[in-house]
């Protein structure tokens, strides 16, 4: 009885010190513990010479043993499964792997590198500034009256009234920001997001992107204006697109124009993007007004400039054709995934 339970802990170490990492191992194993020959088989055979009194013992002893056995096989043959799983023999290398979807760059940002780096290409630098101003900053030094009707509340979202805080309007809060250090010549683009409150329609939003431009030194003469913004257009737009400058007016300059450029659907023919005219507006321009400078601090009599300012959603909806700026901030994928090439 005791040689039996001696062997029974001698087999039971023995398996625990079995390494067994693969199928063939495994069934190595099953064949040594649990064939029909095997340990388990042979050591129940030990029964017939186990005196009678013990014999009760002794059958219960060896079937824990017979149990145990099985139950540890069962354990063995799960982690060699799951092993086998990452074994490199089961992985089919001929097969495609999982196709790795790479974002796009959003349309908006896309012409907003193009319009920027044109610019920079003529030596000016970009500027930034806070999203959130102050009454000065937006309307008063931009020579907007107190009773101008583009500080009305169902123009400009109002933070606060006493300190007097708004969301900008324009990016020109950030180029009164830069004429107010006072370095000049000044060359600088402010490209950036602005607010207003529109009725959201597919033409307006109460928030879009604007790129404005501002140039001042001595001499600069409205001439210097058009041939600036003639290069941009033909960068931009191509060789073959023909421009037109029409008077206007703005508060903040002094003469102010207006510039439209040949449609570029219809190439002039009439289309329902120029309503039949041949010509599409895209940005506003002119001589900033003397009094902006003088609010500034710097010298009207020695100094003048130019300036102008364009919507991004406006350019961007004609060079692609998109006829609902609402697209471009609604994030749909299958909108936004059909702009993969660099313009
Ligand atoms: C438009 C018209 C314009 C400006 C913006 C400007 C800025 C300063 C001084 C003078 Cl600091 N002018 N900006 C000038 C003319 C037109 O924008 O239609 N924008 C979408």
């Amino acid at each position: 009885m005791n040689q039996l339970v001696a062997q029974i802990e001698q087999y039971k170490k023995e398996m625990e010190a079995t390494q067994v990492s693969n199928k063939e191992a495994l069934e190595a194993f099953r064949i040594k513990y649990l064939g029909t020959k095997g340990l388990v088989k042979s050591i129940m055979g030990e029964m017939k010479n186990v005196p009678a009194d013990q014999k009760k013992e002794a059958g219960q002893l060896l079937n824990e043993f017979k149990i145990f056995t099985e139950t540890f096989f069962e354990t063995l043959s799960q982690s060699v499964e799951t092993d086998d799983t990452t074994n490199s023999d089961t992985i089919d290398t001929s097969l495609p792997g999982q196709p790795f979807a790479l974002g796009s760059r959003h349309p908006i940002s896309i012409v907003h590198n193009k319009i920027v780096s044109i610019f920079q290409r003529l030596g000016f630098s970009v500027a930034e500034g806070p999203e959130i101003e102050d009454d000065w900053h937006n309307f008063t030094a931009l020579n907007l009256p107190e009773n101008h009707p583009a500080r009305d509340m169902q123009d400009t979202f109002y933070i606060s009234q006493n300190p007097d805080w708004l969301l900008r309007t324009h990016t020109s809060s950030v180029q009164i920001r830069e004429m107010a250090k006072k370095e000049l010549p000044l060359r600088i683009i402010c490209p950036g997001r602005v607010y207003r409150n529109e009725t959201i329609s597919a033409r307006a939003h109460c928030f879009f992107n604007q790129v404005e431009g501002l140039y001042i030194a001595e001499n600069v003469s409205f001439a210097d204006l058009k041939q600036t913004l003639y290069f941009f257009v033909k960068e931009m737009f191509g060789e073959n697109v023909k421009v037109r400058f029409r008077p206007s007016y703005f508060p903040f300059t002094e003469p102010s124009a207006e510039m439209d450029i040949s449609c570029l659907i219809c190439s002039g023919e009439g289309c329902s993007v120029c309503k039949r005219t041949g010509w599409v507006e895209i940005l506003g321009c002119g001589m900033v007004h003397p009094s902006v400078l003088d609010n500034c601090g710097i010298d009207s009599k020695k100094y003048t400039g130019f300036a102008f300012g364009m919507g991004i959603e406006r350019i961007t909806m004609l060079t692609y054709q998109v006829k609902d700026l609402r697209l471009f901030s609604e994030n749909d994928v299958r909108f936004l995934q059909q702009f993969t090439q660099a313009l």
